[in-house]
């Protein structure tokens, strides 16, 4: 499906979205968000796609949610309309993985956009913040809640009252990425880690996320507790019998999702 603000390229097995408003740094408007869950869920829905990539542009992955659009909005529309109510949800209920490859700036709704996704890969150029202050309002898709939970505290308030960025280093460096490379390297490295996932057993991989996400819904004893259940039921599937015989057998696995 064309889409007028993302570009959705499928291969081996990986959905590439990459969003796609340069005249405004891919800020969020409603008919992006609505493309995007739309996107995320025809992946979803597609046997041939095992990972997902999401980036943006080497300048902005997403300046934020578009202020033009909501300059001019009232409360009652706002409340009204559950104005980004909606498909910021669908996009956390997407089960296959989610990688935010993120080059340029991810501020506002773009860097909550980045930390709904599982993992975050970014370049060196890479600048992350929560700038709403600066314009009179707060977060809206998450951002109090999440950066939260990946920085701490201390680093979360100053992020959120004084609305500085984050470069590359310092957000690896407090665990709100995972890695950072060089700008050219984003893509080839966002791609292999999807491709390196889409070999797994599907099974497996929709469980540990399942697992992972659990972490920061519930207590330590019922996280583990569910982890327990889930590791229990893959000794159901196909996949965990061919894991460890080829393990044994000192070859590759052919997993085949079931
Ligand atoms: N919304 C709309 N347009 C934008 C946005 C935005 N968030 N960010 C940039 N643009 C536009 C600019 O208006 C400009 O357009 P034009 O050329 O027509 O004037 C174009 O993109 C290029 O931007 P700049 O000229 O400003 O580029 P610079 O390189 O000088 O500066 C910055 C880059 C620092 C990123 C700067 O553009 C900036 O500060 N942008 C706004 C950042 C911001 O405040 N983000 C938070 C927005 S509020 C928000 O996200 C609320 C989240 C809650 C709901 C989330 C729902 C998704």
């Amino acid at each position: 499906m064309a889409y007028q603000t993302l570009i959705v390229e499928i291969e081996d097995n990986v959905a590439l979205i990459r969003l796609n408003r340069p005249e405004a740094l891919n800020a969020l408007n409603s008919v992006l968000l609505g493309e995007l869950a739309d996107a995320l869920k025809s992946a979803d829905g597609n046997d041939k796609v095992r990972c997902v990539v999401i980036t943006g542009s080497e300048k902005a992955f997403a300046a934020g949610a578009d202020i033009k659009e909501m300059s001019s909005k009232t409360y009652v529309e706002m409340f009204g309309t559950n104005f980004f109510g909606t498909e910021p949800d669908s996009i956390g209920r997407t089960r296959k993985p989610i990688i935010a490859a993120v080059a340029g700036y991810a501020l506002g709704g773009g860097c909550e956009l980045a930390m709904m996704c599982d993992f975050i890969i970014c370049a060196d150029n890479a600048k992350f913040g929560q700038p709403e202050i600066n314009l009179g309002i707060i977060a809206g898709i998450g951002g109090t809640q999440r950066l939260t939970r990946f920085v701490g505290k201390s680093k979360a308030m100053d992020m959120h009252l004084t609305g500085r960025f984050m470069d590359a280093a310092e957000a690896e460096r407090s665990g709100l990425v995972s890695r950072v490379v060089p700008l050219a390297q984003l893509m080839p490295e966002a791609m292999a880690a999807a491709q390196k996932i889409a070999a797994k057993s599907q099974i497996s991989v929709m469980a540990a996320k399942e697992c992972v996400d659990r972490a920061y819904e519930t207590t330590l004893n019922e996280g583990v507790l569910f982890e327990r259940r889930l590791f229990h039921s893959m000794f159901a599937t196909e996949d965990q019998k061919e894991g460890m015989a080829a393990f044994l057998e000192k070859r590759e696995p052919q997993f085949r999702d079931k």
